[in-house]
């Protein structure tokens, strides 16, 4: 896995630094899918009061991801991060209509922050694997993304085994290597 997905990162060969978030609510499946891609050691840090941060850093990309929902307190602090965001993935548990709500929620209150306006979004429709799943279909549209502004894809995916992972980092370096060169 960690080879393939090196491969597209390693299109990434300016010396300007590639920022991309990972958010989603809890047990949507973000860190599994982080240590899933096996491009470089997994760094958790507390930054501040009980705000979890998980950053990977490989060549000059970086990864920055954490929970959103819930803790209204903290939330001020998540925009420390925003700045210079390119690419936005935003991991949904496709497994949970129950909170597919929330998820809609929190996915455009990020949108609704002007540093994260530029960012394309690439939604992983996670646990596909599982028989409950809700399809791509009924995803892109309980999240209200026909109305998203900024670039947008929803792929399909199992961070366990890794399935679609590729397929979407491959359509989110496209994107912010197109939008560089614009
Ligand atoms: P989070 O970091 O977004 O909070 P985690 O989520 O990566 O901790 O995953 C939460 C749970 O979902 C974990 O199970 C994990 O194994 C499971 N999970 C993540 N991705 C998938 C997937 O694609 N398919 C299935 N079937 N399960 C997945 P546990 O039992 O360890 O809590
Ligand atoms: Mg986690």
């Amino acid at each position: 896995m960690g080879v393939f997905i090196s491969h597209i990162f390693s299109r990434f060969t300016a010396k300007k630094p590639v920022r991309i978030l990972m958010v989603g609510l809890d047990a949507a499946g973000k860190t599994t899918l982080l240590y899933k891609l096996k491009l470089a050691e997994v760094v958790t840090s507390i930054p501040t009061i009980g705000f979890n941060v998980e950053t990977l850093e490989y060549k000059n990309i970086s990864f920055t991801v954490w929970d959103v929902g819930g803790q209204t307190v903290i939330r001020p602090l998540w925009r420390h991060y925003y700045m210079n965001t390119e690419g936005l993935i935003f991991v949904v548990d496709s497994n949970d209509p129950e909170r597919i709500k929330e998820a809609a929620d929190e996915l455009q209150r990020m949108l609704g922050e002007d540093q994260l306006r530029g960012a394309a979004l690439l939604v992983f429709a996670n646990k596909q694997d599982l028989p409950r799943a809700m399809p791509v279909s009924d995803i892109t549209e309980a999240l209200s993304l026909s109305g998203v502004s900024q670039p947008w894809f929803v792929q399909s995916c199992c961070a366990v085994s890794g399935a679609g992972l590729y397929e979407g980092l491959d359509w989110l370096s496209n994107q912010i290597l197109e939008k560089r060169r614009s």
